[in-house]
């Protein structure tokens, strides 16, 4: 008989989902350990590194972004780069220990004089043995077919908040607008990054909303940023409220114990959390970071403060690119060996 705690389900209520945040803090970090060991190596982290390919003057009005067009966040606005200086850093990303380069644009929607060079970006990095991963704003299904034909891995797309709390954040995109992409870029077999931020003034129940709206998708998400809000001055949600990080530990838990084979990403806010902060975290379930000074245009910790958080935990970068294949086996194994000491 199997003691497994690992039960990929898609049909959470929201009670079930409120439920898991009341538990005792002990008590859902434990399970969601346990769910993390039966699924990963606990001493694994994905590493992925972001640069931003086009940055500022985008036209949509998300209150949380400094490349907002709506704001004056004292950004300054940069034409698209060009394809030799994307490959030239994703070949330095690389060098320094990244396995998954990605890029974004701060862009409604791809148009089509652009579009061509993203490919061309994506099919160079790719050739380089990196995983690749854009986040472009919305797609069309056409747009799907051919990131996917160039060699794309990852698509970005978040929902950012629970369907309710939503309409205060954006206002120029729907809920529905972004479930669309996300059908697109999951019908051109590209794996799914959906994930949100905390922090923008959301109840716990927004939260638990958030997560069990990706959790009851069709296929989780493969990869799950979870963000901790950069308060940007210029934004609507400058003076927004600080999550209690115990509040953003348990969100992490609850994601690992919803999703239990998707890699669960500290995201954005890294640069404002204590490196106890963060291994609670890790503790919870997350296994995967972006590396690297900066994200697309705020600062995130110094590579030199990683590798050391890295060191102190024993911590170690997550070394092959995912392989479907290669998991599955060693999700077998992990199972077989988590289960004898995981039971509460
Ligand atoms: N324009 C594209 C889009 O929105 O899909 C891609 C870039 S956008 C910056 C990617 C994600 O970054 C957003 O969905 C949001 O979750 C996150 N993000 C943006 N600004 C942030 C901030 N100040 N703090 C935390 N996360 C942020
Ligand atoms: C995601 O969820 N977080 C990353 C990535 N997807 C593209 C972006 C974080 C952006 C933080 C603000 C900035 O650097 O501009
Ligand atoms: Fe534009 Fe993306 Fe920022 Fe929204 S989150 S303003 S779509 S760059």
């Amino acid at each position: 008989m199997s003691n497994s705690q690992t039960v990929i389900r898609h049909d959470w209520t929201s009670k079930e989902v409120m439920d898991l945040f009341q538990l005792p803090f002990m008590d859902l970090l434990f399970k969601a350990q346990c769910i993390h060991r039966e699924n990963f190596d606990p001493n694994e982290v994905q590493v992925s590194t972001l640069l931003s390919i086009k940055t500022g003057s985008c036209p949509e009005d998300c209150a949380y972004c400094p490349q907002s067009a709506h704001y004056n966040t004292g950004l300054e606005k940069e034409k698209m780069m060009e394809v030799e200086r994307v490959l030239n850093d994703a070949r330095q990303a690389k060098e320094k220990g990244a396995t998954r380069f990605c890029m974004g644009a701060a862009w409604k929607n791809p148009n089509k004089r652009d579009f061509p060079y993203v490919l061309e970006m994506v099919k160079g990095v790719k050739d380089m043995g990196l995983e690749t991963c854009v986040t472009l704003g919305s797609l069309s299904p056409e747009q799907a077919q051919e990131l996917s034909e160039a060699g794309l891995d990852y698509y970005n797309h978040n929902l950012d908040t629970s369907r309710d709390h939503y309409e205060k954040i954006i206002t120029t995109r729907t809920y529905q607008d972004r479930l669309d992409t996300l059908s697109h870029v999951r019908d051109a077999n590209i794996k799914v990054c959906c994930g949100g931020i905390m922090g923008m003034g959301e109840a716990e129940h927004d939260r638990a909303m958030l997560l069990r709206e990706l959790a009851n998708m069709d296929v989780h998400p493969e990869s799950v940023p979870i963000n901790l809000l950069i308060r940007i001055k210029g934004t609507p949600l400058e003076n927004a409220e600080a999550v209690d990080p115990i509040d953003f530990v348990r969100t992490i838990a609850v994601a690992r114990i919803l999703m239990p084979v998707s890699h669960v990403r500290l995201s954005a806010g890294r640069e404002n959390m204590s490196d106890e902060m963060q291994a609670l975290c890790f503790f919870a379930g997350a296994n995967s970071i972006f590396y690297g000074e900066k994200l697309l245009t705020a600062a995130n910790p110094e590579t030199e403060a990683d590798s050391q958080l890295f060191e102190k935990l024993g911590l170690k970068p997550e070394e092959t690119p995912c392989n479907a294949k290669a998991e599955d086996d060693k999700r077998q194994n992990l199972s077989d060996d988590a289960t004898a000491t995981c039971v509460a």
